[in-house]
């Protein structure tokens, strides 16, 4: 088992997060990713289901990277326990890739899809994207929340529906750039090549500052108060969260 405490930046790859609501895109843009930079880096790829390996099975299915270097993580609770609260087993996933595929350049971990509220932990990730698309409506930009407002990159996702869904897409990206105090904002189409060539330059840039020691990973904050029911309708439980995020409910 490699050292899980190692930071020694010449022997881990680079950790990049995928957050954001359900179905915003965040396997299609892991898939554009893998596409796009996969021919001259070494990558991997960790996904976050809370039941089921589908988004592992997808991005399989895609055929856009060897599918052993996929792993899934079935939760089994809430997506943001296992990307920020207890990341234990993203940790393992992550490390035995790095250590099945060594040297290992980038590591690209999803997290389950989920509403406007979570984030990862900098202990799992090195830097994050949120996801957000033109479907789930130009407003969605302005109702803030951690990942909104300090995810590394946000990425305004499927540009090319916003004529269908009434978005004015220039509105969305200010939206976000004014919750974000400077950090950048994407809007992105997978039919997008100029889009794409974005998203891309911001990896390998953010890769290229890893490997020189000068990036730092930042935390977008907790999470805010939310509450789930299950499936009877029924709260079941309330616990604190550790790290300093507020009361939430089960
Ligand atoms: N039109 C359009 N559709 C897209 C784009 N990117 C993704 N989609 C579609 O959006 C749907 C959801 O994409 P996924 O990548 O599965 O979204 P996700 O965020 O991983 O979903 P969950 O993991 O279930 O939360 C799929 O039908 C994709 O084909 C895009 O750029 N344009
Ligand atoms: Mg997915």
């Amino acid at each position: 088992m490699p050292d899980s405490t190692s930071s020694d930046h010449d022997h881990r790859a680079l950790r990049l997060g995928v957050a954001g609501p359900v179905g915003t895109g965040k396997s299609s843009l892991i898939a554009l990713l893998c596409r796009e930079l996969g021919g001259e880096l070494s990558l991997g790829v960790v996904t976050n289901d809370i039941y089921t390996d589908e988004d592992a099975r997808f991005l399989r299915s895609a055929g856009v990277l060897d599918p052993e270097r996929i792993r899934a993580v079935e939760t089994g609770a809430c997506p943001h326990t296992a990307i920020r609260d207890d990341v234990t087993q993203n940790l393992i996933a992550v490390e035995d890739l790095e250590h099945d595929y060594a040297p290992l350049d980038v590591v690209l971990v999803e997290s389950g899809g989920d509403n406007l509220t979570a984030t990862f932990s900098p202990a799992l990730v090195d830097a994050q994207f949120f996801v957000l698309d033109v479907a789930g409506g130009g407003d969605v930009a302005r109702k803030g929340g951690p990942g909104i407002a300090g995810a590394d990159v946000l990425i305004v996702n499927k540009t090319d529906l916003a004529p269908y869904v009434g978005v004015d897409v220039a509105q969305m990206v200010r939206d976000a750039e004014s919750a974000r105090d400077g950090r950048p904002v994407i809007a992105l189409s997978r039919t997008d090549p100029a889009a794409v060539a974005r998203v891309r330059a911001w990896v390998l840039a953010t890769l290229a500052a890893f490997r020189g020691g000068s990036h730092e990973p930042t935390d977008p904050g907790p999470m805010a108060p939310h509450v789930h029911a299950d499936q009877t309708g029924q709260t079941t439980a309330v616990h604190t969260h550790a790290g300093g995020d507020r009361a939430h409910t089960h």
